[in-house]
C-alpha cells in the first residue's frame, strides 16, 4: 500500500494490533515446525498439520473487522483462521496435543479447530464442505434480522467443487450476509491450478454468480484489512454477499512441517520469489516506513510473543490427556 494512503488509514494502535496478530500466527506455526515430529522426540503432536506459513495476511486481514458474534468457517488449513478470529493459543496448543482443555478437548486436532466463544464455528477438512455451513449461518442471521456476518475461508481447489457454486449461487439469490474468502495459493496438494482449470481468473466465478467480487493482494495484511472494511460493511449493513479472491503462497509442504520443493512439483524459483513478498516483512516495512513503531518495539513484540508461545506449548506437553470415557461425549446414537 502507498505510504500516504497507509498513514491516512492506520494509526499506531491499529497497526500494532494487526502486526501482533500476523506475528502471532507466524510464531505459533514456527513453534509447531520446531516441535513436530523431530527425530528422537516423543511425537507429542500426533495429528497431521497443514501450515499457513506465507499465507498469514489473508487470514488476519479478513478477520480484523469481525466481532465474536460474526461466524467464521474454515478448512484443513485452519490455524491462521482460528488465531485471526481471536482463538486462544492455549486451547489450540492443547488441541494439537490431544489434551483436555483443547478447544475440542483433544477430539479434533489440527484440522478441526473451532471455538464458538469467538465465533470460530467449524473447520472441516472435506474440501468445500464448510462453505454451505457459512451460507446456512448467514441465512439464519438474515431470518433473525440481526447484524451478524458469516465468512467462509477456502482454497482455490474449492472452486472446483459443485457445492462451492451451489452455495455462492444460493447466497447471491437470497442476498445473504456471507463473505466467501478464497485464498489462492495456486496448488491443490501437488497440482498447479493451470493443470486443473482453464486459464481464467478465479474472480470470474463471482461475476458469473452475480455477486460483488474483488481481488486483493493476499500477502499485504494492510491491503486486506483495508479491502475488508467495505466488504464486511456490505454484509453487515446491506446484508449482501461478496467473494474476495486473494493470491498468496504456502511455503511448506501441503501437509506437514517440511519444505518439499525437492519433489519438483513447484518451479525452483517459485518459493524464493514468494518469500521476497513475505507477509510478515511486508507488514513490518509498512509500519517502519510510516514510523508507527520502532525497530526496537517490533523486536520486543516478537520476543514477547515467542516467549509466551513457547511457554504455552510446554504447558500443553505437560497437560493431562482426556479420560477415554470422554471420547463418546457428543456422539449421539
Ligand atoms: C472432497 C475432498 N476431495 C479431496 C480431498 C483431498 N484433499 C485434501 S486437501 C486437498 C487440496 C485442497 O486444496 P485447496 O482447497 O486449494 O486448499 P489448500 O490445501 O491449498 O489450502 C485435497 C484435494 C478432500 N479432503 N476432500
Amino acid at each position: 500500500m502507498e505510504k500516504t494512503n497507509f498513514k491516512n488509514k492506520f494509526n499506531q494502535d491499529s497497526a500494532q494490533q494487526i502486526l501482533y496478530r500476523t506475528l502471532l500466527v507466524r510464531i505459533v506455526e514456527e513453534e509447531i515446525v520446531e516441535r513436530y515430529g523431530k527425530p528422537g522426540d516423543r511425537q507429542e503432536m500426533r495429528c497431521p498439520v497443514h501450515l499457513s506459513i506465507g499465507q498469514e495476511a489473508a487470514a488476519v486481514g479478513a478477520c480484523y473487522h469481525l466481532t465474536n458474534d460474526d461466524r467464521a468457517f474454515s478448512t484443513h488449513r485452519c490455524h491462521a483462521h482460528y488465531l485471526a478470529k481471536g482463538g486462544s493459543v492455549d486451547k489450540m496448543a492443547l488441541e494439537l496435543h490431544g489434551k483436555l482443555g483443547g478447544c475440542l478437548d483433544g477430539r479434533g486436532g489440527s484440522m478441526h479447530l473451532m471455538d464458538d466463544d469467538v465465533g470460530m464455528m467449524a473447520s472441516v477438512p472435506i474440501v468445500s464442505s464448510s462453505i454451505p455451513l457459512a451460507v446456512g449461518a448467514a441465512l439464519s442471521d438474515k431470518i433473525d434480522e440481526n447484524k451478524n456476518v458469516s465468512l467462509a475461508f477456502f482454497g482455490d481447489a474449492s472452486t472446483e467443487e459443485g457445492v462451492f457454486h451451489e452455495s455462492v449461487n444460493f447466497a447471491s439469490l437470497k442476498e445473504l450476509p456471507v463473505i466467501f474468502v478464497c485464498e489462492n495459493n495456486l496448488y491443490s496438494v501437488y497440482t498447479h491450478i493451470d493443470d486443473r482449470q482453464p486459464n481464467r481468473d478465479l474472480s470470474e466465478f463471482g461475476n458469473a454468480h452475480g455477486l460483488k467480487t474483488i481481488k486483493v493482494d493476499g500477502n499485504d495484511v494492510f491491503a486486506v484489512v483495508d479491502a475488508f472494511k467495505d466488504i464486511v460493511c456490505r454484509a453487515r449493513e446491506e446484508r449482501k454477499p461478496s467473494l474476495v479472491v486473494m493470491d498468496t503462497y504456502r511455503w511448506r509442504e501441503h501437509c506437514g512441517v517440511n519444505y518439499d520443493d525437492h519433489l519438483g512439483y513447484r518451479d525452483a524459483n517459485e518459493l524464493p520469489s514468494w518469500q521476497k513478498r513475505d507477509p510478515v516483512n511486508i507488514a513490518i516495512e509498512a509500519i517502519k516506513d510510516a514510523a508507527l513503531m520502532s525497530e526496537k518495539q517490533i523486536s520486543n513484540m516478537k520476543i514477547s510473543i515467542q516467549k509466551q508461545v513457547s511457554e504455552i506449548f510446554d504447558m500443553a506437553v505437560d497437560a493431562p490427556l482426556p479420560n477415554p470415557e470422554l471420547a463418546s461425549r457428543f456422539v449421539y446414537a
